[in-house]
């Protein structure tokens, strides 16, 4: 194996069903992971449940559950989606697993010894779904700056990290590792928005509720969410367990994403746990934006939501994903409309893509009986330059993906499916065969297979079901005909056959009927 690359996701609150948000996250984590799994590299990838905290204590006496029992039935929920989605974790972590509340407690007492703990008494304006304390200052309208819901004034008995010890360090950090933070307009917000004003100190512990990890030393307290939440990372691993190989292999993590929403506490209060334990920090924390409605925010109450089960169920996997990595530029809020789905499943996948394998492979049966001719050597100009233009677009998208530019990425994709739908125009092989042009014939069925391999062996992170049909489809069944190294070579493929009738990967939809399904289960 090659290198090594260590992905997570944020670790989700079990709080409700997941809506295409959540799984934006995941999905974007996954097909990063594939991207390096594909590049032959030992690539891990970690998810996982957000189990503490008052939220879910009070949703669990919603439902007459014990707290207990209503996370085992969401992580058991969330798993399901995960399947669902064909989402390939490596490990998928629950905050209250022993194996991360041990180390939580471990964690703590360190920072109390070394003094970056202290106790102190809180008294602030906390919003209860966000479980953070907020200053008068900070309060939106009076309400909660992150979700704009009510909050109240409360007073406890608490311990305190000392961030403000490690602010300077901090900050030095930021400017040394210029890929820290992607992108990178976001670093600019911290510094200028939490940093330079001056870090508050942050309260560590909840007397108010008890559905946490107690503080071995002072019961009566338990952890807050934040110190027990974010260490999930390093836990997972192993840390300070009996047993740390997978930690040594893997930590610093590679990648780590999240949401703007959470983009502070991974961007300041993350790094700074980290600094305290002496420990290297991940290489790049990607925050990403917001999938939004044409009316905002999805909330139940507006009646905007959309589940990812139900797209998949009737428009299957792979388009569901296509269009969550590449309607969603990570740099920007992106907006799930039904009309921009049909119309990328319409125009990308199916006319787009679709259509260049399905007339591909009838033109090869039509004119060669299905076999792929070989490749002749000395390709003419119209050729080469499809050659020089397919390579170019492989740079391309490496560059974009290493960069995590993802929607990008796939625009480079696209871009070479248009090329060689164009190809196909200046080629005109219908009027080669009339004229019986056997060589260039022979010469531009080559081309146009080959393309296609390149094609599929990009997509495959992404969409691998896809991926793989269209593999089938024009006859690339060997490994070392699908894999990235060979992606880079022109005359690699030899002794192919298509099959005898494509099918079409994807079918037109009756544009109309589809936008009125979507509006339809978005009020439900
Ligand atoms: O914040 N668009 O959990 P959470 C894109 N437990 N992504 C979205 C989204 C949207 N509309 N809505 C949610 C928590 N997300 C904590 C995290 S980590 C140590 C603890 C995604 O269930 C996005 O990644 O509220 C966001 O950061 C995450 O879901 C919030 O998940």
């Amino acid at each position: 194996m090659n290198n090594k690359f260590y992905v997570t996701t944020p670790i989700y609150y079990p709080s409700g069903r997941f809506h295409i948000g959540t799984a934006y996250t995941t999905v974007l984590a996954d097909s990063i992971k594939q991207y390096h799994k594909l590049k032959e590299e030992d690539s891990y990838m970690l998810t996982g449940t957000d189990e503490h905290g008052q939220k879910i204590e009070e949703k669990a006496k919603e439902s007459n559950k014990t707290p207990q029992e209503y996370v085992d039935e969401m992580a058991k929920m969330a798993k399901e989606l995960w399947a669902k989605m064909e989402i390939e974790y490596d490990d998928f972590i629950r905050t209250t697993e022993s194996r991360h509340e041990k180390v939580v407690q471990k964690i703590f007492d360190r920072f109390m010894e070394q003094g970056d703990i202290y106790k102190g008494e809180y008294e602030g304006w906390y919003c209860i779904p966000c479980e953070t304390y907020f200053t008068e200052t900070q309060l939106v309208d009076g309400k909660c700056p992150d979700c704009g819901r009510e909050v109240r004034l409360m007073k406890e008995e608490a311990y305190f990290f000392n961030m403000k010890k490690y602010a300077d360090k901090l900050l030095k950090y930021y400017e040394d590792h210029p890929d820290f933070i992607k992108p990178e307009y976001r670093k600019n917000e911290m510094i200028n928005n939490f940093i330079k004003p001056g870090l508050e100190d942050l309260c560590v512990t909840r007397t108010s509720f008890d559905w946490g990890i107690k503080v071995l030393k002072d019961p009566k307290h338990v952890v807050y969410v934040w110190l027990d939440a974010l260490t999930n990372y390093i836990t997972a691993l192993g840390y300070l367990s009996e047993d740390e190989t997978l930690f040594k292999k893997y930590w610093p993590a590679d990648l780590q994403i999240v949401g703007k929403d959470i983009a502070r506490f991974h961007l300041i209060y993350w790094p700074i746990f980290l600094m305290a334990l002496d420990l290297p920090l991940p290489k790049t924390i990607l925050v990403h934006n917001w999938i939004m409605m044409k009316d905002g925010k999805m909330s139940k109450s507006k009646g905007n939501v959309i589940y990812p089960e139900t797209l998949i169920e009737r428009y299957g996997l792979d388009s569901v994903k296509y269009f969550l990595l590449r309607e969603l530029p990570v740099s920007q809020d992106g907006i799930f409309s039904p009309e921009s789905f049909i119309e990328r499943y319409n125009f990308d996948l199916c006319n787009d893509l679709s259509n260049l394998v399905n007339r591909t492979v009838s033109m090869v049966n039509k004119y060669f009986d299905g076999k792929v001719p070989k490749y002749n050597g000395t390709p003419n100009e119209v050729d080469e330059q499809l050659e020089n233009y397919a390579l170019e677009q492989v740079e391309k998208f490496e560059q974009k993906i290493d960069n995590y530019e993802i929607a990008n990425s796939i625009q480079e994709i696209w871009n070479l499916i248009s090329r060689t739908n164009k190809y196909i125009d200046e080629t005109a092989p219908w009027q080669l065969a009339k004229e019986e042009q056997k060589e260039k014939l022979e010469s531009c069925m080559y081309h146009l297979i080959e393309n296609i391999r390149k094609i599929a062996i990009l997509i495959k992170p992404f969409m691998r079901n896809t991926s793989e049909n269209i593999l089938h489809q024009i006859g690339i069944e060997k490994n070392n005909e699908k894999n990235w190294k060979n992606l880079k070579i022109y005359d690699r493929i030899e002794n192919v056959k298509v099959i005898e009738k494509g099918e079409p990967i994807f079918m037109r939809l009756n544009a109309e009927e589809e936008i009125e399904f979507l509006k339809n289960i978005m009020k439900k």
